[in-house]
């Protein structure tokens, strides 16, 4: 397949200033009759892309064209000798009915049960009709959708304008949109359904009063509280914190069960997975219902960043969704206590994008080339891209940072932009801030290292730092990048900071002395993961233990707590620490913690799973040998504390449901507990394990005893496994858990599950059924890579390649750290997807296999 290059970036020859769409849906197709007004801007044909399409007519200017005016190729179709300005009149056929692929428009559900809903983003409006699909493309559009009755709900982006009954087709009905705001095509959305709908309404700080409605099939409509609440608070919170008010007079959720993505940010008309927008206590768990809110903030989010400044080319993606992320990640860190909300989004990064930077899917935030460009929708653009503005925002403070987005939205409302774009605005109060530019082109994750030494004759401290970025194939040698090392000089006696300061580190190597330090201190770096690097510093393990006693916030503690695990499990640095000093500190802070924070109590008891411990193995991985590592440091805490699981857990009683973050932290911590109380055969465990299922307040409470009673292979566990399917069949929601747990059970088989990919209520067409098996099955390492495993997981990408490429290759990318696995594994895995690489077809699939 053929890769599609930045520097090839040029302007389109024509711009659209409106279209009209008139969408009629039929039993068994759609008719797409589009009007384009189209204006030239630069020398050049009309070019517009087209996929999946029967091109009925095409007419230009009221001239009907035939094959001489144009031509049909690869997706694209080429308009000649076009006057100024030109009235393009289009009719197509497609067919949403047996549209698995997701992308444009689709039927989701099946039997009586159907809707029609689109997707877009990024390359989805293509299979809709002809048109010139490239984000710096805006245009106003009007919709008209046109079906049978027993679909009620008619809606498109902006503004209801009509809608009536169709003359002469009883039991068809229509209805008119109009957007007034400019959009390029992937922010176009429809949705042809039956549900029901949650209305509320904001009134902005402008004074706009805006109705909002959250649609979802009936049964769902009482999980739909949350997520309303949320999208106010997220209304508010942009007012609040970048004076940015929504600016049409409605606003619209839809929930739909079968999606590729978690969510999508259509102008007006928000399209979300079922999974990321219902939430009840009795269905949903803590954490899922905590995403839920950060989900719906960031499609929000994405109004002003994404939709009213949007991207020039699909190169910048990051510049709508690393900025995006870092705008919602802000917004959950005031829902809850910063210090969780920064260790979540941490460890999410160092889990999997610091994986995906290590391996041979390495890419720059802004890569340089792709051949399908859904296959960048990843850590790489949205977290490590997240994580460039934060640095960005935490070097200007905050003041200077909200200069510069106001001049972002200031200057480019209404346009498509780039990077260089984001960066100038937000360099108009420091010029260095364009030097952050390197950290979008350079893939790979910086390692700094550092050690110090102490003068106590000066008394000065001098800390040396340098950083090293791998060369990753394919691109130019690595450049050193301007990182913020954020440090603190601890007292050792009175474990107070006695210097704090904001290094810059932005060469290869640097020292930095602090003056007047008193005696050697104990130095903290890298506060708050002041920038996505992996730090080697020259500590002893009781430093580290130091920091863990002292340190004045929950992420410093919990990072302190991965440094230590990472020395005990992985030789940090080469040091091979004994998990003593660990398991001491642990027991010391433990009591207290879990009485004033419950839900940092249960962060720093984590220990990585061997998936992400895996992440930073870059050789001669052997899943087995990390897996007892794991599980043996992890029975080793568990026995350190045995003596106290019992009374943590006792004075953590389940009560009445409550969704605040105290109720959560507490919720979150007996889990953790009921986890290690098992791990050390405390008496009477199992016990509490089954009736705290039995007395669940919540899907929390209930779900957290299932999976430690199915993890643990507890006598009585099937009997729970068939209950919780009883109880919940009716919701597929609370089903795919049913099936994860199984799939990512610690004694699970490729036999088991292949059994769950033939159970009657598993379904391919349902991403989300199917990563509730496969993706859950992949957190098993020591399972997946191995013959069987290997052969059911590229079984699966070969089934989906052709139904739902997207799907398919984004399950692939859990493949890619093969070539890190040990032998003989290693030669097994290779030979696996080489035979892949021969029997798919998609450039979806094809390019992620690449480096095979
Ligand atoms: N734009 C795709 C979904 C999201 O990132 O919001
Ligand atoms: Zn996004």
């Amino acid at each position: 397949p053929s890769k599609i290059n930045l520097k090839d970036y040029t302007k389109p020859s024509f711009d659209v200033d409106t279209v009209h769409l008139d969408i009629k849906l039929f039993e068994d197709y759609a008719q797409v009759d589009s009007t384009l007004e189209m204006v030239r801007q630069t020398a050049g044909d009309i070019v517009l892309f087209g996929e999946s399409l029967e091109l009925l007519t095409i007419t230009m200017n009221g001239k009907v064209l035939t094959t001489e005016d144009y031509q049909q190729e690869a997706g694209k179709l080429t308009i000649y000798n076009v006057p100024e300005r030109a009235t393009l009149d289009i009719q197509v056929r497609i067919c949403p009915q047996t549209n698995t692929a997701l992308e444009g428009l689709y039927m989701a559900g099946s039997g009586d049960d159907t809707m029609f809903v689109t997707q877009c983003e990024p390359e989805g409006f293509r299979k809709i009709t002809f048109y010139p699909d490239r984000p710096d493309v805006l245009a106003i559009f009007t919709t008209r959708l046109e079906a049978d009755k027993r679909y009620p709900t008619l809606l498109a982006n902006g503004n209801l304008v009509e809608a009536g009954e169709v003359a002469d087709a009883p039991d068809r009905h229509y209805a008119i949109w109009h957007d007034p705001t400019n959009k390029p095509s992937y922010l176009f959305a429809c949705v042809v359904a039956d549900l029901d709908v949650l209305t509320d309404s904001y009134t902005t700080s402008e004074g706009r009063e805006v109705l909002l409605e959250l649609y979802a099939k009936s049964a769902d409509i009482d999980k739909c509280d949350v997520g309303m609440q949320a999208l106010k608070d997220a209304m508010k919170w942009d007012e609040v914190n970048y004076g940015r008010a929504y600016d049409l007079d409605r606003y619209m959720i839809v929930a739909v069960s079968q999606f590729n993505m978690g969510a999508m940010e259509n102008k007006g008309l928000n399209i979300f997975n079922t999974a990321c927008v219902l939430s009840s206590p009795e269905t949903t768990t803590d954490a899922r219902s905590f995403s839920v809110k950060a989900i719906i903030a960031h499609e929000y989010f994405h109004n002003w960043t994404g939709n009213r400044i949007t991207c020039r080319d699909w190169f910048q993606l990051c510049l709508k969704e690393g900025f995006t992320v870092y705008r919602d990640q802000s917004f959950s860190a005031d829902q809850q206590s910063s210090a969780v909300q920064r260790i979540d989004d941490v460890a999410t990064l160092r889990a999997h994008q610091f994986s995906e930077d290590a391996g041979p899917l390495a890419h720059p935030v802004r890569p340089e080339s792709f051949v399908e460009i859904n296959n960048f929708y990843t850590t790489t653009v949205y977290e490590k891209g997240a994580e460039i503005v934060r640095m960005i925002a935490n070097t200007l403070g905050p003041d200077d940072f909200r200069k510069g987005t106001d001049e972002y939205f200031r200057r480019y409302d209404g346009q498509a932009v780039t990077v260089e774009d984001f960066l100038s605005a937000l360099s108009i109060t420091d010029d260095k801030i364009e030097n952050f530019i390197d950290w979008y082109r350079q893939p790979g994750t910086p390692v700094v290292s550092g050690s110090q030494t102490y003068d106590s004759t000066a008394q000065t401290l001098t800390i040396t730092l340098n950083q090293q970025t791998r060369h990753v194939k394919g691109f130019d040698a690595p450049k050193p990048l301007p990182i913020p090392v954020a440090t603190a000089l601890f007292d050792k006696d009175s474990g107070a900071i006695v210097a704090e300061r904001m290094l810059l580190l932005d060469e290869a190597t640097q020292t930095f002395v602090f003056e007047n330090v008193a005696s050697e201190p104990v130095v903290s770096l890298l506060r708050d993961f002041s920038a996505p690097v992996q730090l080697n510093y020259d500590y002893q393990d009781a430093d580290l233990a130091f920091l863990l006693k002292h340190e004045t916030n929950g992420f410093n503690r919990w990072q302190v707590t991965q440094m230590l695990v990472n020395r005990i499990l992985l030789q940090g640095q080469g040091v091979k620490s004994s998990p003593d000093v660990y398991l001491e500190a642990l027991a010391q802070t433990l009591p207290v913690l879990s009485a004033d924070d419950a839900m940092l109590a249960a962060r720093l008891l984590d220990i990585p799973s061997a998936q992400e411990l895996a992440s930073a193995i870059s050789k001669d991985y052997d899943p087995v040998l990390v897996k007892e590592q794991r599980d043996g440091l992890y029975k080793q805490v568990a026995d350190k504390l045995k003596d106290q699981w019992a009374e943590l857990y006792n004075n953590l009683p389940m009560q009445s449901y409550e969704d605040s973050a105290e109720a959560r932290g507490i919720r979150a911590l007996r889990n953790v507990v009921l986890d290690m109380a098992l791990t050390a055969n405390v008496d009477d465990a199992a016990d509490w394990a089954k009736q705290q299922y039995d007395n669940a307040s919540c899907m929390t409470e209930r779900f957290g005893a299932l999976k430690t009673m199915v993890n643990h292979q507890l006598a009585g566990a099937d009997k729970y496994l068939a209950d919780f399917y009883e109880r919940f069949q009716a919701n597929d929601l609370v089903i795919d858990l049913w099936f994860s747990v199984q799939a990512a059970a610690d004694d699970v088989t490729p036999d088991m599950v292949k059994s769950l990919l033939t159970h009657t209520d598993f379904d391919w067409n349902t991403p989300n059924r199917v990563r509730s098996v496969v993706s859950a099955f992949s957190s098993q390492p020591t399972v997946l890579w191995t013959a069987e495993g290997l052969e059911m997981y590229t079984g699966v990408i070969q089934k989906l390649d052709d139904a739902n490429p997207v799907l398919a290759s984004r399950l692939l990318q859990v493949l890619a750290r093969w070539n890190t696995l040990a032998e003989p594994r290693r030669q097994m895995a290779h030979e696996q997807l080489v035979d892949l690489q021969k029997n798919v077809s998609s450039k979806h699939v094809l390019e992620s296999l690449e480096s095979v």
